[in-house]
């Protein structure tokens, strides 16, 4: 028999850095906490940087009727980031990496009272990933902690967190059949395996045959099997697995059990508003209601393993994931053995699980690190690594938009893919299209994917006339109609992942009309809100429930005498009244728009296929001041778009790369630069010894540039009238 509590009930938690016995002795004054649980849930969202980091203290006594049994382990499910166990005042474990599962052997160290001090720390260091990187490093025992009793002969809970057992499925898609090969791992004589009804009695491992297979395939039919395994002592456990076949081809993109099967879908962080990253069972499965709500079929897990439960709803849902381990934004040379050990864990825990077909070796490891030996070993040995415990899975990493493509370390992965952020924090959107031709045409035999991308909005804000950095909803859209019309002319792309399904907590911003938060999600961070961007996607993804959605709801004064109406919808054939009488008719696929006289006050609805949504707008004489965020900006391109700029001539709209092509404009735009980087001391060397910024930026307007160098109003006028005197 293995019996599994749940600690949930009876913690005392201790916001302090003192010994173990301080810790115990204080135990009674701490505060009353139930798991999960993690100190930052507030101060890990509210900007600023101040939440705290540092060392806590969990103590809870166990009861007799807990620690029955014959052999007792102590399982913890996520300790944010590095954890000490301690029983009875004595330290008997220690666990570096927040987001894995490992087990403590508890049966040697029990006495008559048994008291349990477990000490936490997200404190920041140089050995134990993350330590850079855009969210919050929430601390403390954010998962569920369970004790473990088991028999004398049991099956194996200590090595990297295993679930004791270990199922691949090697489909063959002619015969219609899987051949399953079980390895379990105990310290019984035997072990009996039991697939599909077929039971066997081994030592180990053992191989069934399953004909007439029924595949796990994608969104429309994610069928598991189950494997079960017991010892004669009662020891019993048990993993779902599912049989599926994938490839990726360099060409077509991602193929599922023989047929081609775009991934296209989002990006996940685990937490919530108010919560942190300590989520419920509840919080997961609505999560995932959203993602089947939008019709992805994909997932990034980013930044780090997932909680169990989530891999599991994926394997339930069809959702395909890329798994990955937080080495992330800073390549630390202390660090290497703990990539190697949460790779490891993450193998070994996720193993099993259908869905993942990736392991993500780093996210934007160059961003803050220079591409030198040893972070090309570290890689080499992670890649390795991945192989040499999973050879059915294949690697890949998520690059910074600055990496050259013809980096060393892009050949380390089995697939790669890029985080692109062109036409938000630089460039124009469409630079991305041409990022991924130029590497398609110069790489036509490697895999290439879209990791990341996306356009902070915050839905409070909005404009007819959005532009890149305004944090409107109406600007996060274009944003994503361009993406979704480049990924939809690229079939090669592997996998694309928007960036990111929710906003998340980063404690380091505090930008568009937020603090602590990362507002590139479609959904708003508490879940409430789906902005226009999330309906865009659904109604190019989600083929089964009709709908249509009119855009800007909340952008209901406008200034304006005659305004859009947008309609996304996954119909055909969308028809507009206002105010009750049909205006349009418009046939096509996902984006509908129309114009309309405002008037006044007016009622909107758009229908297709029996769906409608509704909206009331109205014309006001004034600008909504609180629809703007940033009106510094928005004034800037207000006054430039004026039309007296001579189009034979220079402008700040031209390119850098078309500035320079002409020696006198380039020459005072050399100037000017070189002017700003003896300013600006390290970043221009950064610039100066990229040539792929260099190649970036040459296609970037001056005025995109200007802007973001945070030029003012008067010296962009005063360079462009310069410009102007210039014939093309
Ligand atoms: C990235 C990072 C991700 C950030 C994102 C952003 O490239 O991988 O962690 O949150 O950019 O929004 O800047």
């Amino acid at each position: 028999m293995r019996n599994v509590t749940a600690l949930k009930e009876g913690w005392r938690f201790l916001k302090a850095d003192i010994p173990v016995e301080t810790a115990v002795q204080n135990a009674p004054q701490g505060e009353a906490v139930t798991l999960p649980h993690t100190w930052n849930a507030l101060d890990g969202q509210d900007g600023g940087n101040d939440y705290h980091r540092g060392t806590c203290w969990y103590v809870r006594e166990l009861s007799k009727e807990e620690i029955a049994g014959e052999c007792l382990f102590l399982e913890i499910n996520g300790a944010a980031m590095t954890a000490e166990v301690y029983c009875n005042g004595k330290k008997i474990a220690r666990h570096e990496g927040g987001y894995s599962t490992f087990r403590v052997d508890l049966t040697k160290e029990l006495a008559e009272k048994n008291i349990l001090a477990i000490s936490v720390s997200n404190e920041d260091n140089d050995s134990v990933y993350p330590q850079k990187a855009d969210f919050t490093f929430y601390g403390g025992l954010y998962r569920a902690v369970n004790l473990i009793s088991v028999p004398a002969e049991h099956f194996e809970l200590l090595k990297d967190g295993t679930p004791g057992i270990k199922v691949t499925p090697v489909v063959d898609l002619e015969k219609k059949s899987a051949t399953v090969t079980v390895e379990t791992w105990h310290n019984a004589p035997s072990v009996e395996i039991t697939v599909n009804g077929e039971t066997k009695t081994v030592e180990r491992c053992a191989e069934f045959v399953i004909e007439n297979v029924h595949l796990w395939d994608g969104t429309d039919d994610p069928h598991l099997y189950t494997a079960t395994a017991r010892l004669a002592s009662g020891d019993e456990i048990s993993t779902r697995f599912g049989c599926r076949v994938f490839a990726c081809d360099p060409e077509k993109g991602f193929f599922l059990n023989g047929r081609s099967y775009p991934l296209r879908g989002v990006s996940r962080h685990q937490d919530l508003k108010g919560k942190g990253n300590a989520l419920s069972y509840e919080d997961h499965a609505a999560d995932m209601a959203i993602i089947r709500e939008l019709g992805a079929n994909t997932l990034r897990l980013a930044h780090y393993q997932h909680a169990q439960e989530f891999y599991d709803l994926c394997d339930e849902n069809g959702i395909v994931v890329w798994a990955e381990i937080p080495y992330i934004t800073m390549h630390m040379p202390n660090g290497r053995q703990n990539t190697l050990s949460q790779m490891r864990e993450l193998i070994t825990q996720c193993y099993n699980h259908p869905s993942i077909v990736v392991w993500g070796l780093s996210n934007e490891i160059t961003a803050a690190s220079a591409v030198n030996e040893d972070l090309l070993e570290n890689h080499r040995l992670l890649n390795d690594l991945c192989h040499q415990m999973d050879p059915t899975r294949l690697t890949t990493m998520a690059d910074v938009f600055m990496l050259e493509i013809d980096s060393p370390i892009l050949e380390i992965p089995d697939i790669n893919s890029y985080n692109l952020y062109f036409g938000w924090y630089l460039g124009e959107l469409e630079q991305t299209d041409e990022f991924f031709d130029e590497y398609h045409a110069r790489y036509p035999d490697r895999v290439i994917g879209f990791s990341e991308y996306g356009a902070d909005a915050n839905p409070a804000f909005h404009s007819s006339r959005p532009e890149k950095g305004d944090y409107t909803e109406e600007y996060q859209a274009l944003y994503h109609e361009h993406m979704l019309r480049m990924i939809e002319a690229r079939p090669y792309l592997w996998a694309t992942h928007v960036w990111n399904l929710f906003d998340f907590a980063a404690d380091g911003r505090d930008e568009g009309g937020k603090h602590g938060e990362n507002q590139k999600g479609l959904v708003t961070f508490d879940r409430t809100l789906r902005k226009d961007a999330f309906y865009l996607y659904k109604a190019a993804w989600n083929r089964k429930e009709p709908f249509v959605h009119l855009c800007s709801k909340r952008y209901k004064n406008r200034c304006e005498a005659e305004t859009e109406i947008k309609v996304y919808s996954n119909q055909t054939e969308v028809n507009l009244y206002v105010d009750d009488t049909l205006i349009g008719t418009q046939t096509g696929k996902t984006v509908f728009r129309f114009r309309i006289p405002l008037l006044g006050e007016h009622l909107i609805r758009a229908e297709a296929d029996g769906c409608s949504d509704v909206m009331c707008i109205r014309r006001v004489s004034e600008p909504d001041e609180s629809y703007i965020f940033n009106k510094a900006a928005a004034s800037v391109t207000n006054w430039f778009d004026a039309d007296d700029i001579d189009p034979t001539c220079f402008s700040v709209s031209d390119t850098l790369g078309e500035i320079r092509a002409n020696p006198q404009a380039g020459a005072i735009v050399n100037a000017m630069m070189a002017k700003g980087a003896s300013e600006r001391g390290d970043v221009a060397d950064a610039v100066k010894d990229n040539p792929a910024l260099q190649r970036m930026m040459g296609r970037m307007t001056m005025l995109s540039l200007l802007k973001q160098g945070g030029a003012d109003e008067e010296s962009i006028k005063q360079l462009n009238r310069i410009l102007q005197g210039i014939k093309k």
